[in-house]
């Protein structure tokens, strides 16, 4: 099952976005820590690269990812040129404070009273854009929510008078390569529900889960995991916690959102779906 999500009004967030760029020095592209690799929007590279415009890379979230995870990908993104590549969790307070000195490195031809630093925040739904935006004025001044597209047009504000900084809506791009990246972006809640069945997306997640932390998943649950696949870990949470339907049968569906929600809250523990060396793995497999 191929996912795809590209709602009619990221078609505009698109062209809007080309347009800043023209007068955008910075780019900070807001990954997931969690998946940095398939959080990256294509899409963003390709209108930064045509303006030549350097490029600071959040992983955010990393409250939420494997701290080893997010160091070799830290290590991976950082050898990338005109790059630099930072984790933070905007919900640490202080944490964003950081991101204004590095993007004036990266252009250190702005940041004057006539000439002032200009930066816009850019990348998929849901990855903590208007919370990063937020961080950094020190007030509520974009809408955040637990869900994509929240943010649907862009705004811009000032820091000080030497810089100013976009918030934009959260775009994904036309056609998701690689089915794996489609389910760990719905895993996420990059994706809207309507484009996916929560059931499909947990499913992915605990096949992925039981490879990579199966303590983890024991703890949780309170269950012997070895042997089991997704399927028979998400039967195994209905049975231990007596999710059922009218008709009897297990509530498999109840099941599956509980167990995404634990996930997206960290409840299971701290967690990425993707390393370097597993991305290496999984592109050598998809053109084998
Ligand atoms: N745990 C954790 N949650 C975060 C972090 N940053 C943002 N969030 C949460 O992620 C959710 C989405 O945040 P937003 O700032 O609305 O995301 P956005 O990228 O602006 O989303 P769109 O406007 O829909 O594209 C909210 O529930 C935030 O509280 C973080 O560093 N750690
Ligand atoms: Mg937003």
């Amino acid at each position: 099952m191929a996912i795809q999500w590209f709602p009619g009004h990221m078609t505009s967030a698109r062209k809007k976005a080309a347009e800043t760029m023209e007068f955008t020095d910075v780019v900070i592209e807001v990954l997931d820590a969690r998946l940095p690799a398939a959080s990256h929007n294509p899409m963003i590279d390709e209108m930064r690269l045509f303006r030549q415009r350097p490029n600071l890379k959040i992983l955010n979230k990393a409250d939420l990812a494997d701290p080893k995870a997010t160091q070799a990908w830290l290590n991976y993104f950082n050898k990338q040129p005109n790059t630099k590549a930072v984790a933070l969790s905007c919900k640490k307070a202080g944490d964003a404070k950081k991101i204004p000195g590095h993007c004036r490195k990266l252009a250190p031809h702005r940041g004057t009273h006539i000439k002032p630093l200009r930066m816009m925040i850019m990348g998929i739904p849901n990855v903590g854009k208007s919370t990063l935006m937020n961080a950094l004025l020190n007030r509520r001044a974009a809408k955040v929510g637990d869900e994509p597209a929240v943010t649907k047009n862009q705004q811009r504000f000032e820091l000080d008078p030497t810089m100013n900084i976009v918030d934009t809506p959260g775009m994904m791009w036309p056609r998701i390569e690689h089915d794996s990246d489609g389910f760990m972006l719905a895993a996420c809640h990059a994706i809207g529900r309507n484009a996916v069945i929560d059931e499909d997306i947990a499913t992915y997640l605990a096949d992925n889960l039981l490879a990579n932390y199966p303590d983890l998943l024991s703890t949780r649950y309170k269950t012997d995991v070895s042997d089991m696949d997704g399927v028979d870990l998400l039967e195994a949470i209905a049975k231990r916690r007596a999710y059922k339907r009218r008709d009897g049968l297990l509530d498999l569906e109840r099941t599956a959102m509980v167990f995404l929600t634990d996930f997206r809250h960290g409840s299971i523990g701290r967690i990425s779906l993707e390393t370097p060396d597993s991305r290496i793995a999984m592109l050598a497999g998809d053109e084998s």
